[in-house]
């Protein structure tokens, strides 16, 4: 993993993956493409921080291959933990993970019967940022999962691979501000994440987001098969602050309301 090809190529699977559990997030890129080069901002990765699980073991491929931590972020409501990573030449990666000790004994005894489930030896692998899932699960357990935590849920149903790619707006020429991406994604029929409004953040605090609705799928469960929400495409504008650079972090503010993109009740 040491060199620049190994990552673009990683970064290349993980979008292949990401795009076939999101089908919108290629009509949407196609869209874009008619009049810009999409350039992507984030990808966002979601985990269990159990031992060997947790944002920083899951980051280790990424370290090696040449990213930073950048920033931590904590989300007391929605019992989550974050940080983000940089390097010189790639897209920013958050990686966020469940504080699954703050939870019920029955959603600690679940996830750990999940994770009893794993070969632990795969994830130092660079191929385990879009392995998917590592266990069998129940529809019945997932609902369980589902009744204390949306993203304990998500991350049973899907397990560790890329939850959003970002299109960075700065990049498109054909759209005045995020307002206009907005309509556009909506005169196309997408439809937009409205916890907190369609725009999350401001110019003064330098980024402002929206993002779709996630995608349904269907996943086979051990017991059935059902449509649950997958993963949504996140659009960005990133402003100068006042020493003329632009802004590469996150706001936990707005970071709070992109992750419901993934509930089940339409925001
Ligand atoms: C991550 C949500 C936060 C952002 O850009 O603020 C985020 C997630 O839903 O896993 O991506
Ligand atoms: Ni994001």
């Amino acid at each position: 993993m040491a060199n620049q090809q190994n990552i673009e190529q990683l970064f290349e699977n993980m979008w292949q993956d990401y795009l076939a559990l999101n089908p919108d997030a290629l009509k949407i890129f196609q869209l874009f493409e008619q009049k810009d080069t999409v350039v992507n901002d984030h990808v966002a990765l979601r985990t269990y921080g159990v031992p060997g699980l947790t944002v920083e073991e899951i980051a280790k491929p990424l370290i090696n291959a040449g990213y930073q931590s950048a920033g931590e972020y904590d989300f007391a409501q929605k019992k989550l933990r974050a940080q983000h990573f940089t390097h010189p030449d790639m897209p920013l990666v958050f990686i966020s993970e469940l504080k699954v000790e703050e939870f019920s004994a029955t959603v600690q005894s679940i996830i750990a019967e999940l994770v009893s489930q794993m070969d632990m030896s795969v994830i130092a692998q660079p191929d385990f940022l879009y392995s998917g899932r590592h266990w069998e699960i129940s529809y019945e357990t997932y609902q369980k999962l589902l009744a204390e935590s949306e993203y304990a849920a998500w991350v049973a149903a899907f397990g560790f691979r890329p939850n959003h790619f970002t299109v960075s707006i700065n990049h498109l020429t054909q759209f005045e501000n995020i307002s206009a991406v907005n309509q556009f994604l909506k005169d196309n029929g997408f439809a937009l994440n409205t916890s907190g409004g369609e725009i999350k953040g401001t110019p003064a605090s330098f980024l402002e987001q929206s993002s779709t609705m996630a995608n349904s799928v269907e996943v086979t469960f051990s017991d059935c098969k059902k449509q649950i929400p997958s993963c949504f495409y996140e659009f960005a504008q990133r402003h100068k602050m006042a020493n003329g650079e632009i802004f590469k972090g996150f706001i936990a503010s707005s970071a709070d309301k992109i992750f419901e993109s993934t509930d089940s009740k339409a925001a």
